[in-house]
């Protein structure tokens, strides 16, 4: 494929409601959008989730958009040509990092090479199946009445799984309650890094509430406390943040630091990271899921066909549109099609359509480069 021009979308939506973390609270959701049209006429769509500050990464929409306007775009000005999308990673190698950053155009490629495959984007990666279960992530929502009747509207809906954030001083408590409310519920915390080997009494404590997982008890750059950590608990560590590629994966399995992953394909730098992980995860019976980051209906049509490859074992934080959007900026919004269940579309690419107009509306600021002319 030949790249003729590449659009980035400073996007901003409010959320339905804040999102509180142990990291910060998000009220307006920031990204950037990709479009690519190649010059056979296609258009690819991706979404960098990336925020306005760097809390959960140190990624920003400005260092996104910095990076491709002094590299990246310099880069594939020079060689718009790309026989497959897991090219690019390559291609750009030379500038470290921004892994965030990358997947969004990464993203891109991939919808746009499906599509002139005229093939489902999940079956281009070779998904091995045609429905996903979703989890649901629910902040620090610092009033247990509020907590509880918030996890009993979601599993009236029937999300399969319910994780609450944790936070020092808001961990052990929340959990016997919901336990004590809702009894056996698939149930896990994430700590998004908020504790320290310091706290080791805590995670003991929550031994005892039969979670699935504790997500990023530590910090966000540690592998090794991790290992420390799992040896004298029960529960499985799953991480998130220390997981930026494939190089973590495999260390943080000689050492111990996981019994789960939550990939999220942004975070690892798309989707050919993604594939690479989940060929490591099937060879040693690793378990996987999709994670997320509060993604337009762009960015979730990524988690949902990567929630299709054959590592994943349990929930996704893949919610339905409505979740997080009161109108998400694609046609058909995700929804559920059984009882928390989302379905990959069999339509070339993501098979969502990007409204046009709406996009528009919460584009903050529109960058246009163009790569090629004929
Ligand atoms: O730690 O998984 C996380 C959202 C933003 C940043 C980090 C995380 C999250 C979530 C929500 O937990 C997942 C989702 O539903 O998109
Ligand atoms: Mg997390």
């Amino acid at each position: 494929m030949e790249i003729e021009r590449i659009v980035l979308y400073h996007v901003v939506m409010k959320l339905r409601e804040d999102f509180e973390t142990s990291f910060g609270k998000t009220v307006d959701r920031h990204c950037i959008v990709f479009r690519v049209d190649s010059s056979d006429g296609l258009t690819g769509w991706g979404e960098a989730p990336v925020d306005d500050e760097p809390l959960y990464s140190w990624e920003t929409v400005d260092t996104t958009l910095y990076v491709y306007r002094e590299f990246i775009i310099p880069i594939l000005m020079k060689n718009p040509r790309l026989n497959h999308p897991s090219e690019y990673l390559d291609r750009v190698k030379r500038i470290r990092g921004y892994r965030i950053a990358k997947a969004g155009l990464e993203f891109a490629l991939w919808d746009l090479y499906s599509k002139q495959l005229k093939q489902p984007l999940y079956k281009v990666l070779g998904g091995v199946k045609n429905e996903i279960e979703s989890g649901v992530s629910i902040g620090v929502i610092g009033d247990m009445n509020r907590l509880l009747r918030l996890i009993g509207y979601y599993l009236e809906h029937n999300y399969k799984r319910i994780k609450i954030k944790i936070a020092p001083s808001w961990d052990i408590e929340p959990v016997k309650i919901i336990r004590r409310e809702y009894g056996d519920i698939p149930l896990q915390v994430d700590a998004n890094a908020a504790y320290t080997l310091e706290h080791v009494s805590v995670f003991k404590e929550l031994d005892r509430y039969g979670l699935l997982m504790i997500e990023q008890p530590l910090s966000y750059e540690d592998l090794y406390e991790h290992s420390i950590l799992q040896d004298m608990i029960k529960t499985p560590i799953c991480l998130d943040e220390s997981i930026k590629n494939l190089y973590d994966v495999k260390a943080g399995y000689k050492l111990g630091s996981y019994r789960v992953i939550n990939v999220k394909p942004a975070r690892v730098g798309g989707l050919t990271e993604t594939l690479k992980i989940n060929e490591f995860a099937e060879k040693n019976s690793i378990p996987i899921w999709i994670g997320g980051m509060l993604e337009t209906g762009i960015g979730r049509a990524f988690q949902v066909a990567a929630a299709t490859l054959s590592s994943i074992k349990y929930p996704n934080d893949i919610s339905e549109s409505t979740r997080y959007y009161e109108e998400d900026i694609v046609e058909p919004p995700w929804c559920f099609t059984k009882p928390g269940i989302l379905k990959p579309l069999e339509k070339p690419g993501i098979g969502v359509e990007v409204v046009y107009d709406r996009l528009l509306r919460y584009s903050r600021k529109i960058y246009e480069y163009t790569l090629h002319t004929r």
